[in-house]
């Protein structure tokens, strides 16, 4: 059976292109690869399963939960979307406090601040060389002032990551229409790459308008993307861009069937850009599941795909109903009970949580959104606090393998009635199931379920289809002494890295 496997993977790799220098392709393994003609379904699918993140998708991922910062001219003029054609002495924060900014990001256990250097209207939170519209046209610190250092150097000092939102579309400059926008859009990305220190990701919007001439833009990706990786090869390109994918909804909901391998061809940026957000609106977002694709990546559509990508998905969703601050909103920021719900529907269903918490006028994230978060930290501390795994026994496997938090050490099935087998010492009570695959070497499971012990026999507590980088169950509380998780379909061999197993606090379900 192995020497099959292995066999028809090594036929697989054949045909497979090499997308990225990654250390681990010396073991082998690839970031996309195409199938030959002629190859059959059982021969894509397995092929599928050995296709694994880039070294700077894997950092990524293992973020789990970053923060946005919207903040700009917006902010003083109260909208979403600016024209453009705004007075930036509006612009004057009188408290602003980036250090503020980061610690709430960082209580809240996220690991990277990405800061809308520029939004759609043109203006720029640094002091551009090739634009007056920007901080240095403000009254903030006599024009003196540089948002996007304040944000990198508190990101520094208290050990975050950090990214740069630039908006490609540009209501302002007078260029934008034609060619000699995108040699001033690349000269833009060359000041945020350069003068900063080291960016982690960079996140194109999907937006894309029309300019103070009335044209719109060609954007040159390949160009820009090319410029990223000569001068920040560890970024990750987001959304508009070949590393990160948008979820395809701004409601913070991810998908049940959540897969990071997908067919190349939704690597394409015309279907990003048409399911990206075409109307500022009052502050309300695509509702859940419209634009969003409910099936990205099971066999039915390997089955017509000419190859597959590692491409994985990114959560972006606000805190308030808009992505700025609105002084109208600060009753409507989400509860905490709302956010742990989101937090289930983001890094709970293999994607990654990117939070916006926009800071106010004054430069300040408001005390209520600082109230909402600080309840979900406390919620989500409390629950996964106690891991019921650190004192169970298990039939064939050191539990301490499930929770070292190492996703290169896994307990791997063998293809037939693959079973994990969990005994308490005494009946628990629980609620909560998180597992981890080993996607350093691919995303493989399809169908797994939880089976509790009770009434002397098996039964199904709970089921879920991927998992992925991860994925946490909620069920109804049951109490026993003994668990199994039951491998029902795999594309490969089963790698399971991490298995953990709650009680929700009680401020949650309350
Ligand atoms: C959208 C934008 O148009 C919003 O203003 C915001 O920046 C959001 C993150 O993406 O497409």
């Amino acid at each position: 059976m192995r020497i099959f496997l292995l066999n028809s993977f090594l036929f697989g790799l054949a045909f497979c292109s090499f997308m990225s220098c990654d250390s681990r392709l010396q073991k082998k393994y690839i970031t996309s690869c195409s199938f030959p003609e002629g190859a059959t379904i059982e021969e894509k699918v397995r092929m599928a399963a050995h296709v694994v993140p880039s070294e700077r998708q894997l950092e990524w991922q293992k973020m789990e939960k970053t923060c946005f910062i919207c903040y700009g001219i917006n902010t003083f003029t109260d909208r979403e979307w600016g024209t453009g054609k705004e007075d930036p002495s509006l612009f004057n924060p009188t408290a602003l406090d980036a250090g503020q900014w980061v610690r709430t990001a960082k209580d809240a256990g996220m690991k990277m601040i990405l800061l809308t250097c520029k939004h759609h209207d043109g203006f720029c939170l640094w002091p551009s060389a090739y634009t007056d519209f920007s901080v240095k046209s403000t009254p903030w610190k006599d024009g003196k002032g540089d948002l996007v250092r304040e944000v990198a150097d508190a990101c520094k000092e208290y050990g975050l990551k950090f990214a740069v939102y630039l908006s490609p579309w540009d209501m302002n400059h007078p260029d934008y229409g034609t060619e000699r926008y995108n040699d001033f859009f690349v000269n833009q990305l060359t000041e945020l790459l350069t003068q900063y220190g080291r960016v982690d990701e960079v996140w194109f919007d999907g937006a894309c308008g029309e300019g103070p001439n009335g044209k719109k833009q060609v954007y040159d990706f390949k160009r820009y993307y090319e410029v990223i990786r000569r001068l920040q090869p560890e970024a990750v390109i987001a959304v508009m861009g070949p590393d990160v994918r948008w979820v395809g909804t701004e409601s913070g909901y991810g998908r049940d069937t959540e897969w990071s391998v997908i067919p190349a061809s939704a690597n394409s940026l015309k279907d990003i850009a048409e399911s990206s957000q075409q109307e500022a609106g009052s502050g309300t977002f695509l509702p859940e599941g419209d634009k969003q694709k409910k099936d990205l990546g099971s066999r039915k559509l390997l089955t017509d795909a000419k190859g597959v990508i590692w491409y994985p998905s990114e959560v972006d969703v606000s805190i308030r109903p808009g992505w700025y601050y609105h002084a109208k909103q600060d009753s409507l920021v989400k509860s905490p009970q709302k956010l742990i719900d989101i937090y289930y529907s983001s890094v709970g269903k293999n994607s990654l949580l990117l939070l916006n918490l926009p800071p106010d006028k004054r430069g300040l994230i408001h005390e209520n959104d600082i109230r909402s978060l600080q309840g979900m930290t406390r919620i989500l501390n409390e629950t996964f606090r106690n891991n019921l795994l650190e004192s169970a026994q298990l039939s064939s496997v050191d539990a301490a393998l499930f929770t070292d938090g190492v996703l290169e050490t896994y307990w791997q099935g063998n293809g037939e009635n693959d079973a994990i087998e969990i005994s308490f010492d005494k009946k628990q009570l629980f609620d909560r199931l998180l597992l981890q695959e080993n996607i350093t070497e691919g995303q493989r499971i399809e169908d797994f379920a939880l089976e509790c012990w009770m009434d002397n026999q098996w039964k199904v507590v709970a089921e879920g289809t991927t998992i992925g980088y991860k994925r946490i169950l909620r069920f109804d509380p049951v109490e026993t002494e003994k668990v199994r998780i039951v491998i029902r379909q795999s594309r490969d061999l089963p790698q399971v890295s991490e298995i953990g197993v709650y009680k929700a606090s009680k401020e949650e379900v309350d």
